[in-house]
């Protein structure tokens, strides 16, 4: 099924799409940015999440077409809000660990933004540790030849799995998102702990010159917390869901 759905995309017709979740800076309440998130709306199957098709997409060099759908909707969306709004958000699109070594990918990227006229700046990479832990080298080249470009890197569930602290000295990210297990135990029985564990994220971020993203806030207390801990941004099913661009473009016109 996979195969010939992401098939498709190359000939146009195609069952993914882009779903939006905004980004809302804490102190203001207003949206800064997006989260790019894919999805398969399947004739037969229904809506199937990228839980489900990510992985197998990966494993079968799928991903190669279907991340670079999922960036070039993103850049193209961008330059529809850079001609629409003053105040373009960013979005931030999730990238796969073969994506960014495949060889191809810087030069796609240039064409990419040279052709729609979009500002580097209000593209973000989210980047999980998986990415920082093969072939470092390499992966710390292609970082920072993006940063060059001025695109603002991200680094993804901060805190979900591994040795987080040794990759975070290896590059410096322009912004960390706590993982959303630490963000959604804030409040249930584990919640001292896991307040001290997000308080002390957001301290480490910032010490490293880095904004924290709060991730995973579904409750007006985790929300409360955060801020007064000095969280920088936030994003939840609290605040908002990843919604279809037209749905998204309203809560933009509203918060104006
Ligand atoms: O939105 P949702 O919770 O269904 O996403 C599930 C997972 O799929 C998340 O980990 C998210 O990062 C990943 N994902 C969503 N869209 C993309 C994409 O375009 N590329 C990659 N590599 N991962 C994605
Ligand atoms: O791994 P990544 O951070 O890219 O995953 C993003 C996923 O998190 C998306 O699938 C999105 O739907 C999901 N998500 C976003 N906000 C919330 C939330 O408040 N609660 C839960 N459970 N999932 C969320
Ligand atoms: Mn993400
Ligand atoms: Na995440």
């Amino acid at each position: 099924y996979l195969r010939r759905s992401v098939e498709s995309i190359a000939l146009g017709g195609s069952e993914f799409e882009l779903h939006y979740q905004p980004v809302v800076e804490l102190k203001t309440g207003r949206i800064v940015s997006a989260e790019a998130l894919l999805r398969w709306n399947h004739r037969r199957l229904g809506s199937v999440s990228p839980e489900k098709f990510i992985a197998e997409a990966e494993r079968n060099d799928l991903i190669y077409p279907l991340g670079g759908f999922a960036l070039s909707s993103a850049v193209e969306q961008l330059a529809r809000w850079q001609r629409n709004f003053e105040f373009a958000p960013g979005i931030a699109v999730n990238v796969s660990v073969k994506q960014f070594q495949d060889p191809a990918f810087g030069g796609q990227l240039r064409a990419l933004l040279a052709g729609t006229g979009v500002s580097p700046s209000l593209l973000e990479f989210e980047i999980t540790e998986r990415v920082l832990m093969s072939d470092t080298d390499r992966t710390l080249s292609v970082l920072q030849l993006l940063r060059d470009m001025g695109i603002r890197l991200l680094l993804d569930d901060l805190g979900s799995g591994y040795s987080s602290l040794q990759y975070l000295l290896k590059f410096r990210f322009d912004v960390l998102k706590i993982d959303r297990s630490f963000v959604s135990s804030i409040g249930s029985d584990v919640g001292t702990q896991s307040r001290e564990v997000s308080r002390s994220i957001i301290d480490l971020a910032h010490s490293l010159n880095c904004d924290v993203i709060a991730e995973g806030i579904e409750t007006a207390e985790q929300l409360r917390y955060l801020i007064d801990q000095g969280c920088d941004y936030g994003q939840g099913f609290f605040l908002a869901r990843p919604l279809p661009v037209d749905q998204f473009n309203k809560l933009l016109i509203a918060g104006k």
